[in-house]
């Protein structure tokens, strides 16, 4: 089958881009589905014949560009600021990545604005002391207005009197919902006729293009932005953004059928983060979230945020495997847990002594809550806010794993780790990570 698929199982920045950089290398089209510029994918490579350890920072675009002969994708399910799109072409360029006949974007993909990230922010404003911690890229205002159906598409810069009349009701509608917050509203409709011209040889019917790239057996690599726990549906809600962001996204962001879909990959930390507010049942308020944060070099590749750090959470993973579907993990940054004496893998979510039989939501059980006449815990994040998590620890390898290239090379309690993963889970890790650069991959046959 030959379209793949790389997803975060967690709550983002498991190393992604890492894994979609190393596939991209046999693959001819790697495609986003959703999403926005919020994404951030940081991946290192040797570059040109003195093999000059480089670093890609990419938000909106496939981090498969790296690969020169990969066509990079922009689906239908986006959310594209223009702007952010030249500055990151720009960027890459600027590292010698030359993207110019080979990046495209969806006529359907959704326009993000400036105002939509000022609103962003007013909105983060509003909810004060349970605000999300976006990203203040635009993002939910932009598929709010998708949704809502007031949004402007990519086709709309192509025909300039109908979009700047339909951009000045728009933001006059922001300005009544908002007040009035400054913004050059014609200044902005004049910029974007400019980005028109600039954008127009990126902007195709992607539908077709894939489908054709499908039909004549090209391999197509869809990377993931984000991840499940930030997924709209089956999320943290409300603390998630705003794009579908599991395997369905993959269908509605691209449109192709779920047959045509071969392998699902799932990327999985060896430990878990998360950026922004929401519950974080495993989450180490401690040396040991320290020691993570600062081991992994936890920062927004974005925003440049501490991420929030714990321990592996399997009852997250395994509401990840029952939504996605994996075939197979890629385990990463294993390397960070190398100096800990013990590590701990949360297994089991108990509340008031009792056992949950999963992740709250996957399937409606009734206990005693809150009240007695509470009936059930369904997804209430209230739940997640009280969950005890039930650890089973295991033992440490105290040393370096980061030159490692073999699994057999791997000290035995780290093969262990894995072992206890793969197990409770039922899925294979086929790559693992054990370092930053694209080197630092040890596959499994
Ligand atoms: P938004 O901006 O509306 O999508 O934010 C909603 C929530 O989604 C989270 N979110 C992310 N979480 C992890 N990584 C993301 N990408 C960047 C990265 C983040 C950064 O790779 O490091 O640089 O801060 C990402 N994008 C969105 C966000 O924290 C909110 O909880
Ligand atoms: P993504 O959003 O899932 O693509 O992940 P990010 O790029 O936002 O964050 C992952 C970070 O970990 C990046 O800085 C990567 O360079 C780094 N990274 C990826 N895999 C590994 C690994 O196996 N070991 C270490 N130490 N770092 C890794
Ligand atoms: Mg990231």
């Amino acid at each position: 089958m030959s379209v793949s698929v790389v997803l975060g199982t967690q709550w983002g920045d498991e190393g992604k881009g890492k894994l979609v950089d190393i596939l991209a290398a046999e693959v001819d089209v790697c495609a986003r589905c959703a999403g926005g510029n919020n994404a951030g994918h940081t991946i290192v490579v040797p570059i040109g014949p003195e093999k000059i350890k480089t670093t890609f920072s990419f938000h909106l675009l496939p981090s498969g560009l790296i690969n020169p002969k990969c066509v990079g994708l922009i689906g239908n399910g986006l959310v594209v600021h223009v702007p952010s799109f030249f500055a990151e072409v720009d960027a890459l360029q600027a590292q010698g990545l030359d993207c110019t006949g080979r990046l495209f974007i969806s006529d359907r993909a959704h326009l993000v604005f400036d105002f939509h990230q000022i609103v962003d922010g007013l909105k983060e404003v509003e909810l004060g002391g349970s605000s999300i911690g976006t990203t203040k890229k635009g993002i939910g205002p932009a598929y709010s207005a998708k949704a809502s159906r007031s949004g402007l598409r990519v086709h709309h810069l192509f025909d300039h009197d109908t979009f700047a009349e339909k951009f000045r009701r728009i933001v006059e509608g922001r300005f009544k919902r908002y007040g009035y917050f400054e913004y050059d509203t014609e200044g902005e409709i004049q910029r974007y006729k400019v980005l028109a011209e600039r954008l127009k040889p990126y902007v195709i019917d992607s539908v077709s293009y894939i489908h054709k790239a499908i039909a004549d057996g090209k391999r197509v690599l869809v990377e993931g932005a984000n991840a499940i726990m930030l997924d709209i549906d089956f999320g943290t809600y409300p603390y998630v953004t705003s794009s579908q962001t599991t395997i369905g996204g993959v269908c509605t962001g691209l449109g192709i059928p779920p047959k045509k879909i071969g392998k699902i990959i799932g990327v999985v930390k060896a430990y878990t983060t998360r950026v922004g507010g929401g519950p974080f049942p495993t989450e180490q308020l401690n040396d040991i979230g320290v020691y993570l944060q600062e081991e992994g070099r936890e920062y927004g590749t974005t925003t440049g945020r501490r991420r929030r750090c714990g321990w592996l959470d399997l009852v997250v993973m395994k509401h990840s495997c029952l939504i996605n579907g994996y075939d197979s993990f890629n385990l990463t940054k294993l390397d960070v847990l190398d100096n800990l004496e013990e590590i701990k893998v949360g297994v089991k979510y108990l509340v008031n002594g009792e056992e949950l039989p999963g992740f709250p939501g996957t399937r409606a059980v009734f206990f005693k809550f809150r009240t007695d006449t509470y009936k059930g815990f369904l997804a209430d994040l209230g739940v997640l806010e009280q969950v005890e998590v039930e650890y089973v620890t295991l033992p440490g390898w105290k040393r370096s794993i980061a030159s490692t290239t073999s699994f057999a090379e791997l000290p035995l309690n780290c093969q262990k780790y894995v072992g206890f993963i793969e197990e409770f889970l039922h899925v294979p890790v086929e790559w693992i990570g054990v370092g930053a650069g694209r080197e630092s991959m040890i596959t499994i046959e």
